[in-house]
């Protein structure tokens, strides 16, 4: 492929209500969509670095810096023939897998659209539905005990309970009080250490499927640690960043379950790699989401049809998030089960008189 242009779009989302975590509260999402144009064809990925870094590192304004400095005019200097080729070509840049995801998302979507195949197609997935939970901001006990129940009744196959220190025990008591059956997770964001292991010991009477990144979030060997402590799986997110970190969990014995967002790891073929260590060690991955646009999402859904995803992931429905997407689909779930959109590449437009409202700024890279 000849790159062509490289479009930098910074976006700005009203959730629908503001969306709280152990690493604070945010009431919209401000996202990057790329469109790369390559010979009369487009594609589109999405960034998903915040403004400030309270997840990962990366930043909007670092990310894109190095999109315009080195991650765009390689492309323009070298094309590419296939996206499998970004990631090894790209490690001389370090880290900043955000960045480098957001541009790879959109070759791998403007390939597959050259191609006029679906995403999942080249990426071996074969299924056109993937089962989906949900994941609920920290609320007051009676409003997480109503929002359970919606999202139970809707048919999500998992509920996910974001919790710090002194918003855990209560909450979960009373949700299992309510639901005793239901497939249970909650998600800490790296809101405690190793001295609250009674505490987290004492998760493992809710019978929860796993809990989500417990710990700091950028340690693997105090999770080590904690592991045979509990008797809840532990499931890395924040901590898992490249296919070798993986590896290193798991022989560490740090977590029995993965996280996967395609934006912590470096992009698909780093998916792609973390896939085939986990299926050869019989290690049950999921796909996380960070409340992407369509954009993002859609590229989620075809990810997670690969056969290693046995979890229900977090793309659920995107009116959960937002009162109005900006791709012309709606990525809607029934009864748990999200439809992979139909199409060539992620099968996904732009609703472009919405994207020009909620556009902030856009910057287009030419060779
Ligand atoms: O830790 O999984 C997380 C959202 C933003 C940042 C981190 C996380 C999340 C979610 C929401 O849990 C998942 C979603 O609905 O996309
Ligand atoms: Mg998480």
């Amino acid at each position: 492929m000849r790159i062509d242009e490289i479009e930098l779009r910074i976006v700005h989302l009203p959730y629908r209500s503001v969306f709280k975590t152990s690493f604070g509260a945010e009431a919209a999402k401000t996202a990057v969509i790329v469109t790369v144009r390559s010979e009369g064809v487009e594609g589109y990925g999405e960034g998903v670095m915040d403004a400030l870094p309270h997840y990962r590192e990366e930043t909007i304004a670092g990310a894109t810096g190095l999109m315009r400095d080195a991650l765009a005019p390689d492309l323009f200097a070298h094309g590419c023939d296939h996206p499998n080729e970004l990631l090894d070509r790209w490690a001389k840049w370090r880290g900043n897998p955000m960045a480098k995801t957001a541009i790879e998302l959109a070759v791998w979507d403007c390939y597959a659209r050259q191609q006029g195949v679906p995403m999942r197609t080249l990426l071996g997935g074969e299924r056109t539905e993937v089962p989906v939970g949900a994941s609920l901001g920290m609320n007051p006990v009676p409003e997480t005990v109503a929002s359970v129940e919606k999202h139970v009744a809707e048919g999500y196959r998992r509920v996910k309970l974001k919790i710090e220190p002194g918003w855990d025990i209560d909450m979960l008591t009373a949700v299992r009080e309510r639901f005793p059956d239901i497939e249970l997770t909650v998600d800490a964001n790296s809101a405690y250490t190793l001295a609250d292991v009674d505490l987290l010991r004492s998760f493992d009477a809710f019978h929860l499927h796993y809990i989500e990144q417990p710990l700091h979030w950028d340690d693997l060997t105090d999770h080590a640690k904690l592991a045979p402590l509990l008797q809840t799986p532990i499931c890395l997110d924040e901590t898992l960043t490249s296919p070798a970190r993986v590896t290193a969990a798991l022989d560490l014995q740090a977590c029995k379950v993965v996280n996967v967002k395609v934006g912590r790891f470096g992009g698909i073929t780093a998916v792609q790699r973390v896939h085939e260590i986990c299926t050869t060690r019989g290690v049950p991955m999921w796909c996380g989401g960070m409340l992407e646009s369509g954009i993002g999402r859609a590229h989620n859904i075809h990810l997670a049809t690969m056969p290693g995803f046995v979890y229900p992931g977090d793309t659920a429905s995107a009116s959960r998030t937002y009162a109005r997407d900006i791709t012309e689909q709606q990525l809607e779930a029934t009864n748990g089960i999200m439809p992979v959109p139909e199409g060539a590449g992620i099968g996904v437009t732009l609703d472009r008189p919405y994207l020009e409202e909620v556009t902030r700024s856009v910057e287009v890279l030419r060779p």
